[in-house]
């Protein structure tokens, strides 16, 4: 099976928690890409109706409006019922790290006001700890000296050989912008950070930071796709 299947697998799976009548917050990335999809189809089958569904990005907006998808946001819904989100990083706490995408913050608005949130991954996504892919762990901060931002991130993080760095966007270089017209400051880790809510604390307590791609005690149940099969673990 290919990773993009897995992701299907996965998506269909967290799409069988969905009733008619839910406000759904829609998640974005490849994976959530199928479990919106998904939605669409069973809401023009007839299987699903009167669902709302609040995106987490433009993107999944724009996909939800070529599906058909009745939309609205957390003005109008300050409760949703159920979101289905994917991630880059699940350890074995369940905590996440998302936004690699740039939507950390929508994501983290609508899956913190949701009374279920389920992540669903393919089994690559799996690590040991927060950072152990030594992939990104994104934070959105205003442009406003970015630099100064970027270095007090990185200085933070010096006991955990973190480097930090602006993302850019297209081959011009220019700082990548988010849906909310921030810059992302992307963390790369060389061991683990240890308490992750005190590293939270201490990134959010920074003027300038809007944000980051940890999402701790956040998910109620994660949906595995492996080889050998799907794991469905609940909180
Ligand atoms: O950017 C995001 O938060 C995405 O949800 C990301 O975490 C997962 O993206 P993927 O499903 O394309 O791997």
């Amino acid at each position: 099976l290919t990773q993009d299947e897995l992701k299907k697998i996965a998506a269909y799976k967290a799409v069988e928690y969905v009733e008619s009548g839910m406000v759904l917050g829609l998640g974005t990335g490849s994976t959530a890409k199928h479990a919106v999809d998904r939605i669409g189809e069973l809401l023009s089958q007839g299987k699903l109706k009167n669902i709302i569904g609040i995106p987490t990005s433009k993107k999944t907006h724009e996909q939800a409006v070529s599906l058909g998808i009745p939309l609205s946001d957390l003005d109008s819904h300050p409760v949703v019922d159920l979101a289905i989100d994917g991630a880059d990083e699940v350890d074995p706490h369940m905590n996440l790290v998302k936004g690699r995408g740039g939507s950390l913050l929508r994501e983290k608005m609508v899956e913190g006001a949701c009374k279920k949130f389920v992540v669903i991954v393919d089994e690559t996504k799996l690590v040991k700890y927060v950072g152990a892919s030594g992939l990104a762990m994104p934070v959105e901060i205003i442009p406003f000296c970015w630099k100064f931002t970027a270095i007090r991130l990185q200085k933070l993080f010096e006991y955990a050989g973190c480097s930090a760095k602006l993302r850019t966007s297209g081959e011009n270089g220019d700082p990548f912008v988010t849906d909310n017209g921030n810059y992302i400051v992307d963390l790369y880790f060389k061991q683990d950070m240890g308490d992750l809510r005190a590293a939270s604390d201490a990134i959010l307590q920074l003027a300038g930071v809007v944000e980051h791609g940890m999402f701790l005690d956040m998910a109620t149940t994660v949906i595995v796709a492996g080889e050998l099969g799907v794991k469905v673990t609940d909180k």
